[in-house]
């Protein structure tokens, strides 16, 4: 063996061992402001897997929506030039029909049925339908984005009011159609949008639920908060799946092991911070308005027949849990 080759071979574990050293960048984006319960989740979900990871991973936060859009960071995630991010389940429904079944206005009675169905094998059928279908994203856990109301430049009290009414929607053909079904009209547009659309009248209102209504302040153009309830939408964190191919098995069981510690204290930051926001609408002059939720129930019965039907099995299995 001659002198050269026999440096050759000796150098080749130390490139394969200073390739295994190279920390992977891991981009997280949210449009969701610094301190947003999901940003404070993400940061620490972060902190752990760089700790955990031997810093192998590496966390890079991107709040506020800097990156773009919930639509435009979905698409460069299935391009791999973000790694990870949190997005509502609504944005997801156009390009995995099967996860709109969650996404129907009342499905679930309220935000414990929800976080039961989450936290259990539907939860989980849910998340894998994400990851094995075409979208390539890898969904990991769930974080909560609470109960959406209607809220309107006008009052609305009772279904008859939201006749006519400009609502904007997520990017969801589903949500124009249960707008539309209530007797309003749906607009979607993300969400970067809706404060100048509700302060030119572009539209005449939104729903959300409190936290980003205050956050994105959008309450400054729309002081009326009607309890209608009709959507909650769980929210997935989801990874690129150009990304979580370049994973050990190890890596890939830190990360889900961290996101679904990441959907624990998300849970418990939400609430505390649906609570606060709701004080702080208030204070701000934003009236709470309690509705007859059965007409706005009774309006969308198309809405879940429609989309419902190939899913009778799925939501018998929703329905059930307690
Ligand atoms: C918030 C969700 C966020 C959505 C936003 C919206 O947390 O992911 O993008 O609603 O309606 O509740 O655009």
């Amino acid at each position: 063996m001659n002198f050269k080759r026999t440096l050759l071979i000796a150098a080749l574990p130390l490139a394969f061992l200073a390739q295994a050293a190279q920390a992977l960048d891991i981009k997280i984006a949210d449009i969701h402001p610094k301190g947003y319960p999901t940003v404070v989740a993400e940061e620490s979900m972060g902190k752990t897997l760089e700790k955990e990871s031997n810093g192998e991973l590496k966390f890079k936060y991107f709040p506020g929506g800097v990156l773009g859009s919930e639509k435009e960071v979905i698409e460069q995630m299935q391009a791999g030039a973000i790694q990870m991010s949190r997005v509502s389940l609504g944005i997801v429904g156009p390009v995995v029909p099967d996860v709109n079944v969650f996404n129907m206005p009342f499905i679930f009675r309220d935000q414990a049925h929800m976080r039961a169905v989450i936290d259990g094998e539907v939860g989980d059928a849910i998340l894998d339908r994400i990851t094995n279908s075409e979208f390539g994203l890898v969904a990991l856990a769930w974080m909560d984005g609470g109960t959406r109301n209607l809220y309107t430049k006008k009052p609305v009290r009772k279904l008859e009011d939201l006749k006519g009414m400009k609502i904007r929607v997520q990017g969801n053909p589903m949500f124009i159609e249960t707008i539309n079904a209530m007797g309003g009209n749906g607009i979607a547009m993300d969400t970067g949008e809706i404060f100048s659309a509700l302060q030119t009248g572009v539209i005449d209102g939104a729903e959300n639920n409190p936290p980003t209504m205050l956050e994105h302040n959008h309450y400054q153009n729309a002081k009326y908060y009607s309890l209608t309830g009709h959507l909650i939408l769980p929210e997935p964190i989801v990874m690129s799946k150009i990304t979580w191919n370049k994973l050990t098995p190890e890596q890939q069981a830190l990360v889900k092991k961290a996101a679904k510690a990441a959907q624990a204290e998300e849970r418990v930051l939400w609430d505390q911070k649906s609570a606060a926001s709701e004080e702080k609408l208030k204070a701000a002059g934003v009236e709470f308005i309690t509705v007859d939720k059965k007409p706005f129930y009774d309006a969308t019965a198309a809405i879940r027949a429609k989309y419902g039907a190939p899913y009778a099995d799925l939501i018998k299995r929703i329905e059930a849990v307690q």
